[in-house]
């Protein structure tokens, strides 16, 4: 067969789109059905099928061509728990550590903006030599760099009933590997004063998020992010361009960024005060809490798995924003002893890291837990652990329980909610 321009090609998918369904499930000639998904750029042929062909012997009937854009099999629908606000991973549907793009949590606090990436401008200004207009253009002229790291929002925990799978509480962390400019780069280019200490990051959003964040942040790790997962960021992560700031809380990434103004001290907007503070001990308020601490959840087997006797691999994720990962232990006991998971390397600083631990279940019922530990020596707290140190009033932020699985001898798994729901 010789090589079809693209122009035939297109052709040939769009032909192919156009013979019914009712001549597909009797022909055989192709075994699914094909679907015309309107997109900004004009129409683009899918294989997401309307009704499902699947034939006998697929080795006797040829398949349909290569389309435009890929789909996920129809076999795994793997969807995100969505609110008016936010949405969830489906921890618990995935492998690795890689979050899929559309997958990705969202958490918007006024929707998310369409922003032409030929308008798209970044105004660094403040305590700097020289204020610059950077266009997305600009941006990706500097010398590019990428990096897989999480991103969590800091109220990353719900509780209140048996029946929860992972995504629903702990659905807001993802990962990705994020590809831009560095701030430092950035910040270079206006030429910082020797007195500047902070700076404002503003998004375009309806809720016009700012976040006060210290300078040497900034200059460490912060990124101004272009790309997720090779392909530009989704409006729902930011597009054009967001700051990314690793391991730190959700909230401070501010996506669809327009604005950083350099100063010599936070500004205190609405989001660092009223909002994305904790409660502690003797009626005071905590603030400025960046970094994310140390988590880990057991994925599989969870609610709601029925599990069967025997063999079975304990999966799942854990995080730190406070570098990386050294240890997770898991116990399969309910708490009484711990051992070792195995870590899937190469461990990434400020990443998810996989874990795994094989465990060879008898039906007896019981309770499985994991705990992560990172390279500052923190341990994973139980929830008492956290009410104890933080008090009453500890509010809904920065929540990292230990997660625990009960196992009936049916081989129901259920959530063992703690703490306020
Ligand atoms: N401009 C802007 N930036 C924002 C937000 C927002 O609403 N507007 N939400 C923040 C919060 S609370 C979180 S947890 C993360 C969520 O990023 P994601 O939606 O890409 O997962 O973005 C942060 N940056
Ligand atoms: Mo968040």
């Amino acid at each position: 067969m010789g090589i079809k321009s693209e122009e035939t090609k297109n052709e040939t998918n769009h032909a192919l789109a156009k013979i019914s369904r009712r001549k597909l499930l009797l022909g055989g000639a192709a075994t699914a059905a094909v679907a015309l998904v309107k997109s900004s750029f004009g129409e683009i042929q899918t294989a997401i099928p309307e009704s499902l062909y699947i034939p006998a012997d697929p080795t006797k009937v040829q398949g349909p061509p290569p389309f435009d854009l890929g789909t996920r099999s129809p076999f795994e629908r793997p969807l995100k728990k969505t609110s008016d606000t936010s949405s969830r991973t489906p921890l618990q549907d995935l492998y690795g550590t890689i979050t899929p793009a559309d997958l990705h949590y969202e958490r918007h606090h006024g929707g998310v903006p369409t922003i032409d990436p030929e308008k798209y401008e970044l105004l660094i200004h403040g305590m700097v030599e020289k204020p610059m207009i950077f266009t997305l253009a600009d941006l990706k002229r500097f010398p590019a760099f990428s990096r897989i790291c999480f991103l969590e929002c800091s109220g990353n925990f719900r509780t209140g009933k048996e029946e929860m799978m992972p995504q629903e509480i702990a659905g807001l962390t993802s990962q990705s590997e994020w590809t831009g400019v560095m701030l430092s780069t950035l910040f270079r280019e206006v030429g910082i004063k020797s007195k500047a200490s902070w700076f404002l990051a503003e998004g375009s959003d309806a809720a016009v998020m700012t976040r006060s964040i210290p300078l040497q942040k900034g200059l460490q790790d912060g990124m101004i992010v272009y790309a997720q997962n090779g392909e530009a960021i989704r409006p729902q992560q930011g597009y054009p361009a967001r700051l990314f700031l690793p391991g730190w809380e959700g909230n401070t990434s501010v996506k669809w960024i327009r604005r950083i103004e350099v100063s010599d001290q936070p500004y205190m907007t609405r989001e660092e005060t009223s909002k994305y503070t904790e409660g502690i001990k003797g009626g005071k308020i905590r603030q400025f809490s960046f970094d994310m601490d140390a988590r880990s959840i057991i994925t599989y087997p969870a609610y709601p798995v029925i599990l069967q006797q025997g063999w079975v691999e304990i999966r799942g994720i854990a995080w730190t924003g406070r570098g990386k990962i050294v240890k997770v232990e898991v116990s399969t006991d309910a708490g009484k002893t711990w051992n070792s998971a195995k870590l899937q390397g190469p461990v990434m600083d400020k990443a998810h890291t996989y874990f795994r631990y094989l465990w060879n279940w008898r039906g007896d019922e019981t309770e499985i837990l994991s705990r992560a530990i990172d390279e500052t020596g923190y341990i994973q707290p139980t929830m008492k652990q956290l009410m104890e140190a933080r008090g009453r009033d500890m509010g809904g932020y920065h929540l990292n329980p230990i997660t625990a699985w009960r196992i009936k001898r049916d081989g129901t798994v259920l959530f063992r909610p703690e703490g306020k729901a």
